[in-house]
């Protein structure tokens, strides 16, 4: 199907050659080549985001804006077809978009290094530090609620109440742990009427992969959009916090290969405050380790939502997987848990002294 789209925007389509690329859960992505240069194609997916000219529609905003007051800034723009749109529709409803492959870029899936996390922290800071300027109601909703944890919540009890009820049992010791962290839920509620956190422009997928790096391992720009709205910053570091802490990722099922790296959680204050320490309230650095609490829980929630719901949202390759993966986070929690003394000593020292290092 992809093959079928390409000629709305390329005029040569002979000798052209398409090969699948990247790692996500949502979206459909290809690297494509031809003799005029090297694209990324995506087929959005319509059952996550149900209306697709809304993510259009925010990408051309973010662009004018960083066009008029940040015009040095690498932002990745779609290409229009050879009639002037951004969006192909497939004949079986499917929404395509091609942008430039930016030369001499790559992008990593795990964090090994330090440095790596502290080039991604910082370029989601630039990102939102950037666009502080901008009104966020100039935006639209992409996905509504998407990080509303306190709707998240109220998904997983009906899942609770009424998913599958097999499940409902297998999955008793898991569902009772989250029940009884549901603080976490109250605190963001305190969050959302708390005047020291502010809505800014979020971007609301800040693993690894979505972070363009250049041949020396340098941060160029940030990708996938289609999440950025407004938001709290908490939904940023919190992701940050989430994919990039723990040398095993949310696939891991040998549990005991999950651990918190103190060296990985300084290298995102770092570079994250290097770009937001002057945005950011107090009340707001205060809730740095929180942030993550909040993303790990609602991811929890929402894998074991889809569990009881019979994997409708994430899909599964096996018929337990979003049961490990909801083991996965419950631990990864535990083990932030357990460590929040010492990275709250970590944080403290970045908030007191103002030490921002540019580099690392
Ligand atoms: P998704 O995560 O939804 O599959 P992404 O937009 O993150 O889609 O793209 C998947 C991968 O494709 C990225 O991790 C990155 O490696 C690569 N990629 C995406 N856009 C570009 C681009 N404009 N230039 C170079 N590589 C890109
Ligand atoms: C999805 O598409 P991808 O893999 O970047 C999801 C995120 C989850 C993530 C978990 C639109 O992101 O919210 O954190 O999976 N995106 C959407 O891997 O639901
Ligand atoms: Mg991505």
């Amino acid at each position: 199907m992809e093959q079928k789209i390409l000629p709305a925007y390329l005029r040569e389509t002979t000798n052209l050659t398409t090969e699948t690329f990247g790692s996500g859960l949502i979206n459909s992505t290809w690297k494509v080549t031809d003799q005029s240069g090297t694209y990324i194609l995506q087929r959005i997916n319509k059952d996550v985001f149900k209306n697709p000219e809304l993510i259009a529609y925010n990408v051309r905003e973010i662009a004018s804006y960083l066009k008029a007051h940040h015009p040095d800034y690498l932002f990745v723009e779609p290409i229009k077809t050879l009639d002037n749109q951004e969006l192909v529709v497939s004949e079986d409803n499917g929404y395509y978009r091609l942008m430039p492959f930016i030369k001499h870029s790559h992008s990593i899936d795990v964090v090994s290094e330090p440095s790596q996390a502290y080039e991604a922290a910082r370029q989601f800071g630039r990102f939102t530090a950037l666009l502080e300027g901008m009104n966020t109601d100039l935006l639209h909703t992409t996905i509504p609620d998407f990080h509303n944890l306190s709707l998240r919540y109220r998904q997983f009890e009906t899942a609770v109440q009424s998913g599958d009820a097999a499940r409902i049992q297998t999955a008793a010791p898991e569902i009772a742990y989250l029940q009884e962290q549901s603080g976490i839920v109250s605190a963001y509620a305190d969050i959302c009427a708390n005047p020291d956190f502010h809505q800014r422009v979020t971007h609301h997928d800040t693993k690894i992969s979505n972070v363009l790096l250049d041949k020396n391992n340098k941060g160029l720009c940030v990708i996938d959009l289609d999440t950025v709205m407004a938001g709290y910053f908490i939904s940023d570091v919190g992701d940050m916090l989430r994919t990039y802490l723990s040398p095993a990722s949310e696939e891991e099922t040998d549990l005991s290969k999950i651990s918190i790296r103190t060296a990985i959680f300084e290298a995102i204050v770092n570079g994250y405050l290097s770009e937001m320490n002057p945005i950011l309230t107090h009340a707001e650095k205060k809730a740095f380790i929180y942030a993550g609490k909040f993303m790990i829980y609602m991811q929890a929630i929402r894998f074991l939502t889809d569990y009881l719901n019979l994997d409708r949202y994430y899909g599964c390759r096996y018929p337990e997987h979003n049961l490990r993966r909801t083991q996965n986070q419950i631990r990864l929690l535990q083990e932030l848990e357990k460590k929040e003394p010492e990275l709250t000593e970590i944080l403290n020292r970045y908030i007191n002294n103002h030490v921002v290092n540019k580099s690392i």
